[in-house]
């Protein structure tokens, strides 16, 4: 058929939905947008049909396609239905890879891939040709289309836009790690892994893949292996462990300890070294994530002064154990992005004893797995949100004295009066229930931080 003369439609009208008809638009192909909550079109759309309310399988089947936002649940039973009936449905990565023809990086992983993606950007993008992020990192990917391609692009991919994704191939893929998420959009937490899974089912000879140095990654070791793509291995681990010299990039320590710790990459056969305490960024996992970056730059060329430069200015990103400053004598952190129990367990263990603030929205996932961190990083906890009762049962196993402050303003206010060095908003849960979402809540929080010196 004439794409021309396709008629499309598509699915959810936040970022990815309007990048989507922007791009349509730019190739004059006619669409029409559905979304099921009451929503209304910018005005540069005004001419185009929207429909709102409970999505119609037999209209959307009428449709040549279906683009669909990765928010709306692949298992959606109209969505099944229009599949059924032989029109594709996709999500933009499949529209994204109809086009782009230049080299791909893609990353993905429960925790850290907007850090990863965020810097491997940065840091190609001092190449000549250039290199664009996107994807999960909110700049949606059709949008990266609009102008000249740049010649690398960088994804960020979530489980629910690799759960929809077909021809995937990318050049280099990265996976960081699968902890617990998205119990309330996966039906098991082996759906989940299979999702990001997806990432690596097209890649053939010549391709290369970064993978964590774990046991648990070895089918997939083997797997590729056979395929013919190249591996490397990061992780964070004690620098007289056998299988250190395994590593390509990483953090190593001795017992742990974080003053002595250091991040390295490998660059022309050697290994380069910096201690993580001239870094900016907290804790072995993000300081991890920048090591991986730095190991993607050297790969593609990027020189080590421009690399060293760019690990010791890092700031981390905002929302992610971002250091708000030094009020009422206590260090504020701001980590409203760890949305579940494993980022929230990685960000206590780079404290000693803190204060606390978590809860929200619980995604149906099992807290049981922080108790033992909570043991031993929390000196106090301020517990917000609707599935309070659920941290309240983890507190109580923890053996962690509590209050429930129920909002984010009572909780820094809580958090306050208490005699420590440092206190830490990381909820190990979603924002959906008080705040339109975390970055919000995070504003929120800094917000509240702020005004308790404000009189
Ligand atoms: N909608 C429906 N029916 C539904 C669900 C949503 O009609 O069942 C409609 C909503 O009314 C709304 C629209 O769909 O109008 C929202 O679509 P969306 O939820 O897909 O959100 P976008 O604004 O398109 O943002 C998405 C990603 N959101 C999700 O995957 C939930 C953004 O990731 C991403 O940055 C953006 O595309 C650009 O690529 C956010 C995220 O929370 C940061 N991601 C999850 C995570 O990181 O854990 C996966």
């Amino acid at each position: 058929m004439d794409i021309q003369q396709e008629k499309v439609a598509v699915i959810g009208m936040g970022k990815t939905g309007l990048s989507a008809v922007r791009y349509l638009q730019r190739k004059h192909i006619a669409c029409e947008c559905f979304d099921e909550a009451n929503v209304t079109l910018p005005e540069d759309m005004k001419d185009i049909v929207l429909h709102t309310g409970e999505l119609n399988a037999k209209l959307l089947g009428s449709f040549d396609r279906v683009i669909v936002s990765p928010g709306i649940d692949w298992r959606h039973p109209v969505l099944a239905a229009v599949r059924a009936c032989d029109v594709p449905v996709h999500g933009d990565l499949e529209e994204f890879l109809r086009e782009y023809t230049g080299t791909l990086i893609t990353v993905t992983g429960t925790n850290g891939k907007t850090t990863v993606t965020q810097m491997v950007g940065l840091l190609l993008e001092t190449l000549s040709g250039g290199c664009d992020a996107g994807g999960n990192i909110g700049m949606p990917m059709l949008d990266l289309l609009a102008n000249k391609q740049p010649e690398r692009v960088v994804l960020e991919l979530s489980s629910f836009q690799l759960e929809r994704a077909q021809g995937l191939h990318p050049h280099l893929a990265i996976l960081l790690n699968i902890q617990p998420d998205h119990a309330d959009m996966h039906e098991s937490p082996l759906a989940y892994r299979k999702a990001k899974m997806r990432m690596f089912e097209h890649m053939i000879v010549g391709d290369k893949a970064m993978l964590p140095l774990d046991m648990e990654w070895k089918s997939l070791v083997n797997d590729l292996s056979q395929r013919g793509v190249s591996l490397s291995y990061f992780g964070v681990m004690d620098e007289n462990d056998t299988q250190v010299n395994q590593l390509a990039a990483g953090v190593l320590h001795r017992d742990g300890n974080q003053e002595e710790a250091k991040i390295f990459w490998t660059q022309d056969a050697q290994r380069h070294f910096i201690p993580c305490n001239q870094l900016m960024v907290k804790g072995f996992h993000q300081q991890q994530n920048i090591a991986v970056a730095a190991q993607v730059a050297a790969d593609y060329g990027v020189s080590k002064a421009v690399i060293e430069e760019a690990m010791m200015s890092f700031q981390g990103l905002e929302h992610r154990l971002e250091f708000v400053g030094n009020i009422e004598g206590k260090d504020w952190f701001n980590d409203s992005k760890a949305t579940n129990p494993d980022a929230a367990g990685a960000a206590l263990s780079s404290f000693d004893k803190v204060v606390w603030i978590c809860g929200g929205l619980r995604k149906e996932l099992d807290l049981g797995s922080l108790t033992k961190t909570v043991q031993k990083h929390v000196m106090f906890a301020c517990v917000v949100g609707k599935d309070a009762k659920a941290y309240e049962q983890l507190l109580k196993q923890a053996g962690v004295p509590y209050t429930v402050s129920k909002t984010i303003p009572k909780a820094v206010k809580d958090a306050a009066k208490q005699h420590c060095n440092a206190v830490l908003l990381s909820p190990a849960a979603a924002s959906q229930d008080q705040f339109s979402n975390y970055a919000e809540r995070g504003e929120v929080f800094v917000k509240s931080i702020r005004e308790l010196t404000d009189g």
